[in-house]
Order: C-alpha cells, then sequence, then structure tokens
C-alpha cells in the first residue's frame, strides 16, 4: 500500500523553499509539525535538516514516536542552499564534502529506518567540468553512496530535477538508462511530479516506463501548490503507480500556501482518497 508524507523544513535558509511546515529543530516546532501531520492520517514526514551534525535525533524520535509517524526521507539539499556544496563541484575538495555531507545524513536517516535524497546536492556541471566528466563524477558519487545506503538496508533516492535546477537530468528514462548502465544498483528515482510537469510529455507514461526504479514521489500540483490547486490530473498518476506496484510514499513537497495547514490538509486529502478505493 501506499504511504503519505508531508515535508517540514528545519533550516532557515531554505524558508522560501518548498516544504510544507518549517520549524526550527526544537522539540516544540517539530512536535508542533508532526501533531498537525498525524491529526491529518498522513504516515510519515519528510525532513529537510542543516546537516548530519545538527540532525535534531533526539527530538525527532521523541515527536515521531509520540504522533505514531515514520520518518519517510530526508533531504540533503542544505548541503547546497546553507553550504554551498554540491557534487559536481570543479574544486574536488568540494565535491569530497559534498559526499561526506550526504553520507552523513544518510547515517542519520539509516537509523530512522529512512532513505536519504539526493536532489539539489547533484548540482551541474560547469566551469572546466564538461557534461561527460559530470556525468562520471555524478555515476562515481551515485554508486558509492547508494553502497553506503546498503549498510542500512536503504537505498539512496535520486531527483531528477528542472532544467533550471540543473543540468544533468532533468527526465526520469535517461536518469533511469543511466542508474542501470553505470553500477547504481541501490539507487531509485525520485519522481517530484512539479519537476516532471516542466520536463516530461507524460508524467504517467514515464512512470510506468520506470517501473521497479521508482523510490519515492514528491507529490506536487503543476504550480507546486498541493495537488487539486493546479492543472494537473492525479488520476492518470495513481493508475501508474498502482500498475508498478508501487509502495512507497507520496510526500507533499509544496509551498506552504495559502497556509501550511491548509497546504498539509488538502494534500493529505489528494492522497488519502486513493488510498481508500
Ligand atoms: C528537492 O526535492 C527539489 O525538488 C528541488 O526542487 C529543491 O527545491
Ligand atoms: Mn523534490
Amino acid at each position: 500500500m501506499m504511504k503519505s508524507a508531508v515535508t517540514i523544513c528545519l533550516v532557515p535558509e531554505a524558508k522560501q523553499g518548498p516544504f510544507v511546515f518549517h520549524c526550527d529543530p526544537t522539540a516544540a516546532g517539530l512536535q508542533e509539525s508532526c501533531r498537525i501531520a498525524a491529526e491529518l492520517g498522513f504516515h510519515g514526514v519528510e525532513v529537510f535538516p542543516e546537516s548530519a551534525e545538527a540532525f535534531p535525533r533526539e527530538h525527532l524520535m521523541r515527536s515521531l514516536a509520540t504522533h505514531h509517524l515514520s520518518l519517510a526521507a530526508v533531504g540533503t539539499g542544505a548541503g547546497w542552499v546553507k553550504h554551498k556544496l554540491h557534487m559536481c563541484h570543479a574544486d574536488s575538495q568540494l565535491r569530497s564534502q559534498a559526499r561526506a555531507f550526504i553520507a552523513g545524513i544518510i547515517d542519520r536517516a539509516g537509523e530512522f529506518g529512512a532513505p536519504a535524497i539526493v536532489g539539489s546536492m547533484q548540482g551541474r556541471f560547469e566551469g572546466n567540468i564538461s557534461r561527460d566528466t559530470g556525468l562520471n563524477i555524478l555515476a562515481d558519487a551515485l554508486a558509492s553512496l547508494g553502497d553506503h545506503a546498503s549498510r542500512h538496508g536503504q537505498v539512496l533516492l535520486y531527483e531528477p530535477l528542472n532544467r533550471y535546477e540543473t543540468n544533468l537530468f532533468t527526465q526520469q528514462a535517461e536518469a533511469a538508462t543511466f542508474l542501470q548502465s553505470r553500477d547504481c544498483g541501490n539507487v531509485r528515482l525520485l519522481c517530484d511530479l512539479f519537476h516532471m510537469n516542466i520536463e516530461e510529455a507524460d508524467s504517467a507514461r514515464a512512470i510506468l516506463e520506470a517501473g521497479s526504479l521508482v523510490g519515492h514521489i514528491h507529490w506536487a500540483d503543476s504550480n507546486r501548490w498541493a495537488m487539486g490547486r493546479g492543472q494537473t490530473n492525479p488520476n492518470p498518476i495513481i493508475a501508474a503507480l498502482s500498475s508498478i506496484g508501487y509502495d512507497g510514499y507520496l510526500s507533499a513537497e509544496i509551498f506552504p500556501r495559502p497556509t501550511a495547514t491548509e497546504a498539509a490538509r488538502q494534500s493529505a486529502e489528494s492522497m488519502h482518497r486513493f488510498f481508500s478505493q
């Protein structure tokens, strides 16, 4: 069965970002976001922390336990947003730091039985890094971080982004071919419906074709508001996910508009009505 999740951002520098709840990593902030998530019937939360070091292990453990929630996934994008690291950086030392940053978050997430996400941290090839070199660097990093995730019994989630955020992979099919041809057996695709609305000809078909490589879904409408507030028709997407036997999370990674609680409420409704069919 598919599961539902909602995003919680703990990074002040990302407060304009597409996350439903924004709070500081204190007990009170996490408890309140988790309380609302549980009240709305979500199965889990997806967390966007500042770093492995700042990961609020105890507070999160308590909040999840109090509200009977799971940790769906953990984002690594703060490595870019806050620390300006990314995996394809022209400076090899910064590339190593980027990998270490992600590995640290894989360890924190793994303790909770959750996978980590490589989205913004894939970066872009630029300067004296050619596309071919960039892809070699990406393949090496994903393969090795995927192995690292397997120590925790987890996969690593790789997220193609839209053309304004990366020049590596923007479509699921090309990313799938890349993962399969580059020894990235423990890496799965994160399909973000917002990016797909920009880049795919047919999002449902892309999901069908990615099949068992689909590891996580960012559940967003075309405008990155809650599903139902934009132009996306969720029916063929759910049909595609059911048809590939997807049993992972739909996670609302959207703007908190008109309010965080309303965005969460509408997201929950847009997921749960399919679950009860
Ligand atoms: C991360 O999941 C993502 O979708 C990027 O657009 C960063 O905001
Ligand atoms: Mn996303």
